[in-house]
C-alpha cells in the first residue's frame, strides 16, 4: 500500500491517493466521516475548527460502496478557503505583499525559515501553507480507510492521551476491553479514563492559553487482534516497529517515539523487561506481559501493539519569540497568529490514523491478495499453520 497528499492549510482542498488496496471492501462512509469529525475534537483546540466540518468525498476507486482494487482518491475541503480565494489563487494575482499575505517572519518552532531557506522561497506563506498540520485531516481521511480494513480482520485500534505538560492519566484499568476505553475517551476532552487527570488537564490548557503559551504532551495508541509474524526481523527496513516510528515521528510536532516501556527499557533490568512465554490449549502462545509492546525482531508477537508519542507544545505563540525578519535582517518578535494552545487530543486521533495505516501496510504485505476474500483465505490458512506449530 501507498498513499500521497497534497494541498495547502488555506486551499481549496486536502487531496489523498491510496494505491493497493483490496478490491471488494465495503466502506461505511459515516464511520469515515466520525474520525475525521474526532480530529476535529480537544479541548485547547482554536477557532478554526469552528470554521471547519471535515468529511471525506472520494472521488476515485469506490463504486457502489466498494473498493473497486483501482486507486483510491479522497478528498477533505477546507472551508476556510473561502477567506483565501484571492492569497491562496493559483493564477498570479495584484498587488504588493500585503495582498499577498506575504509572510516575511519566521516563527520558531515552524518549519518557515528551513523551508525558505531550502526552496529559496522569499513568502514564508509557500512554507507554512504545506507544513500546516491541517495536512493531518488528509492523513486521517487514509488512515480511516485502513482501520476499516484492519476491521474486517477484527483488527481494532485506540488511542489516548497519556499525559499534557506536567499532568500525567492513570493508566486505564487493565479490565477495561478496547472497545471500552474508545467508547471512554470518546466522551472525554482531553481522550483520558482519569476523570481527576482530565480536570487538571482542561485547567492546565486553559491557563496556558490565558498566558498566550502552549503546551504538548504524550500520546498512546494500542492495536488488539493482531496475528503473530507482521513485519520481519530479515531486513531493517521491514520492521514494521521501525516502520511505526518512522510513520509516528512524521505527525507534525511530534519529538519521540517509544514502543512499550520504551525508555524506560534503559532503566530497568532485563528480567523485568522481557515478556515471559506462556503456552495453553485455548490461546496458544501468549505472554505473561506486554512490556514490550507488542513486539520482538521487529515482528508482532500476537500481544497488542502499544506505541507511544511525544509532541511539541504548539510553536505559534500569542506571547512572543525572538526571531529574524528575511528582508531586514533585524530581530523582532513573532506577531500574534491564531492558533490551538493545545492540540494533543487531536494528535492522539491523528497517531491513531498513521498507525493503523502502517499496520494495514504490513497486513497486506504479509497476506497479499487483491480483493478481501483472498485475503481472508490467506490470514486462515496462516492461522491454521500457527495452530498447529
Ligand atoms: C495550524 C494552525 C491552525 C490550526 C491548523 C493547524 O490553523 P489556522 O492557521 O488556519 O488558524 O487550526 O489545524 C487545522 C486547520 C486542522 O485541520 O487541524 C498550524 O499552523 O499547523
Amino acid at each position: 500500500l501507498r498513499y500521497l497528499t497534497a494541498g495547502e492549510t488555506h486551499g481549496p482542498q486536502l487531496t489523498a491517493i491510496i494505491e493497493g488496496l483490496p478490491s471488494n471492501l465495503e466502506l461505511d462512509f459515516e464511520a469515515l466521516n466520525f474520525q475525521l469529525q474526532r480530529r476535529q475534537k480537544g479541548h485547547g483546540r482554536g477557532r478554526r475548527m469552528q470554521i471547519e466540518t471535515d468529511s471525506a468525498n472520494i472521488v476515485g476507486g469506490v463504486r457502489h460502496g466498494r473498493t473497486t482494487g483501482a486507486p483510491v482518491a479522497v478528498i477533505v475541503e477546507n472551508k476556510d478557503w473561502k477567506h483565501w480565494t484571492s492569497v491562496m489563487n493559483v493564477e498570479p494575482i495584484e498587488g504588493g505583499d500585503e495582498a499577498k499575505r506575504r509572510v516575511f517572519r519566521p516563527r520558531p518552532g515552524h518549519a518557515d525559515l528551513n523551508g525558505g531557506l531550502k526552496y529559496n522561497l522569499r513568502d514564508l506563506r509557500n512554507v507554512l501553507e504545506r507544513s500546516s498540520a491541517r495536512e493531518t485531516a488528509a492523513r486521517v481521511a487514509v488512515g480511516a480507510i485502513a482501520r476499516q480494513l484492519l476491521a474486517k480482520f477484527d483488527i481494532k485500534v485506540a488511542g489516548r492521551v497519556v499525559s499534557i505538560g506536567e499532568i500525567t492519566a492513570a493508566a486505564p484499568s487493565p479490565d477495561l476491553s478496547i472497545d471500552e476505553l474508545i467508547a471512554v475517551t470518546e466522551e472525554s476532552p482531553v481522550r483520558v479514563t482519569d476523570k481527576e487527570a482530565e480536570q487538571k488537564m482542561i485547567e492546565l490548557i486553559d491557563r496556558m492559553k490565558a498566558e498566550g503559551d502552549t503546551i504538548g504532551g504524550v500520546v498512546e495508541c494500542i492495536v488488539t487482534g493482531l496475528p503473530v509474524g507482521l513485519g520481519s526481523h530479515v531486513q531493517w527496513d521491514r520492521k514494521l516497529d521501525g516502520r511505526l516510528a518512522q510513520a509516528v515521528m512524521s505527525i507534525n510536532a511530534f519529538k519521540g517515539v517509544e514502543i512499550g516501556i520504551g525508555f524506560e527499557a534503559g532503566r530497568t533490568p532485563g528480567s523485568k523487561v522481557h515478556d515471559e512465554i506462556m503456552y495453553n490449549e485455548e490461546r496458544g502462545f501468549h505472554r505473561a506481559s506486554n512490556r514490550l509492546g507488542g513486539f520482538e525482531g521487529g515482528m508482532t508477537n500476537g500481544e497488542p501493539i502499544v506505541v507511544r508519542g511525544v509532541m511539541k507544545p504548539i510553536p505559534t505563540l500569542y506571547k512572543p519569540l525572538a526571531s529574524v525578519d528575511i528582508d531586514t535582517k533585524e530581530a523582532f518578535t513573532a506577531q500574534v497568529e491564531r492558533s490551538d494552545a493545545c492540540a494533543v487530543p487531536a494528535a492522539s486521533v491523528v497517531m491513531e490514523h498513521v498507525v493503523a495505516w502502517e499496520v494495514a501496510n504490513a497486513f497486506v504485505e504479509k497476506f497479499g491478495g487483491d480483493s478481501v476474500e483472498e485475503i481472508q483465505a490467506n490470514l486462515d490458512n496462516y492461522l491454521k499453520q500457527i495452530g498447529a506449530y
